[in-house]
This record gives structure tokens, C-alpha cells and sequence, in this order.
């Protein structure tokens, strides 16, 4: 009786062990996975992107990543565009047409906008960038003269 008892305890201990096994086998596939996701994430980032009058601020503006998504608000009181410009100079040495500057030139380069941000409204943009320096505007006649640029750094 004992020993049957003991045998049955034992053969118990042994199903919880297998139970065991394989649930620490799914934790291990399950955190595998997320593992992925996290190393995937980590190649993407958000910057949060305050623009107003009359300035651009980018948080943060060094960014170790390939896939950067921009979320874009306007405080401000004014209708605003949020335009990111590949650059071989900074934003003082940008090529100036009129009041406004050229997106396209040996020197700057359009790489995606979004265009009409009404005060109080966010609005996103995802964009894949090489490393390198970008300049971030608001290129509404005059507006990149009173202030709206901000540097960016892809790292
Ligand atoms: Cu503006």
C-alpha cells in the first residue's frame, strides 16, 4: 500500500515535471518571440515633433534606427507643413529661393511631408532614412526664416 502510494506519487511528480517542461518550453518560444519584436522595434523609433511659431522641435534629434516615425503636433496658432529635407549642409547653409527654400538641389533633398497641420492637430509620418544629416522645416513663404528648423541627426 505503501509502496504503491509512493510509486503513484512518484509517477505524479514525474507528469508535473513533463508539465513543466513544456511550459517552460512555450515560455521560451513565447519570449523568443518577443525578443524578435523588440530587436525589430529597436530599428524603429517615434520623435515626437512640436512645430509652432516659429519653431521646429524634434525629441529626440539623434536617432539610431532605419524606420523613424515623426509625430507631428502644431501648437501653434498658424497652419503649418512639416517637411523632412536630406542635407550636405546644415540648416544655415540651406539654398534659399525667394522666401522659401528648395527642397530639391545639389544640396537638399525631399524625403516626405506632411503638408496642412491646422493648429492643435497631430499627424504622423513614417519614413525609412540612411544615416546621415537631415534638416526638418516648415517651408510656408517665410516661415524658415522666422525659425522653423530643426536638425536631425540619423546615426
Ligand atoms: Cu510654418
Amino acid at each position: 500500500m505503501a509502496g504503491r502510494a509512493g510509486t503513484r506519487g512518484l509517477s505524479t511528480l514525474r507528469m508535473g515535471a513533463r508539465r513543466l517542461l513544456v511550459v517552460c518550453v512555450c515560455c521560451a518560444i513565447l519570449g523568443g518571440a518577443a525578443l524578435a519584436r523588440a530587436q525589430a522595434s529597436s530599428n524603429s523609433k517615434v520623435v515626437r515633433v512640436v512645430i509652432g511659431e516659429y519653431v521646429v522641435a524634434l525629441d529626440p534629434s539623434t536617432v539610431h534606427a532605419r524606420r523613424v516615425t515623426f509625430v507631428v503636433t502644431n501648437t501653434g496658432l498658424k497652419v503649418h507643413e512639416f517637411v523632412v529635407l536630406r542635407s550636405k549642409v546644415g540648416a544655415a547653409r540651406l539654398p534659399v529661393e525667394g522666401n522659401e527654400v528648395r527642397e530639391d538641389s545639389s544640396a537638399t533633398r525631399n524625403v516626405g511631408e506632411i503638408g496642412k497641420i491646422k493648429p492643435g492637430e497631430t499627424k504622423r509620418l513614417s519614413l525609412a532614412l540612411k544615416p546621415g544629416l537631415y534638416v526638418a522645416i516648415c517651408n510656408y513663404p517665410g516661415h524658415f526664416h522666422h525659425g522653423m528648423h530643426a536638425i536631425l541627426r540619423i546615426r
